[in-house]
């Protein structure tokens, strides 16, 4: 079920149970900023995501409230991760999916990079 992404943050949410240790994940990489791991349900052959370390909802919330500094990391993580995951020359797909509309489920920021095919225009 799509998530509101205004509701505030929940601590029990899967993906701050990755960040705690507590459920296990595939993890690709971790710095003082963000997480990445697999997708348990991948949509392509490369399909990854990455997290801030930070109590954020979604991108809004994110955006809004997050200190430079964590925007800063989290971006550049992003770009590692798929530069790590040898991306770079054929290309890939970032996506953040934000609330009801965005079809969001998780209640944590995620960046999803896709890659390791051909994609379309755009993902629906
Ligand atoms: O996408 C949420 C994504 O999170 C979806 O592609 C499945 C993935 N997911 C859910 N639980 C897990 C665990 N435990 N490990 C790895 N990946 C997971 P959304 O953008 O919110 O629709």
């Amino acid at each position: 079920m799509p998530i509101d992404a205004t509701q505030p943050y929940d601590d029990d949410n899967v993906f701050a149970r990755i960040l705690r240790g507590e459920l296990p994940s595939r993890k690709v990489y971790e710095d003082d900023w963000a997480l990445a791991f697999h997708d348990i349900n991948p949509q392509a052959p490369v399909h990854l995501l990455v997290i801030p370390k930070g109590r954020y909802v979604s991108w809004d919330d994110f955006t809004a409230s997050a200190s430079d500094a964590e925007i800063a990391g989290f971006v550049r993580a992003v770009g590692h991760v798929a530069r790590e995951a040898g991306l770079s020359a054929p290309g890939y797909r970032l996506l953040a999916n934000v609330g009801g509309h965005g079809h969001q489920e998780v209640p944590h920021l995620h960046v999803h990079i896709f890659g390791g095919r051909q994609f379309h225009a755009m993902l629906v």
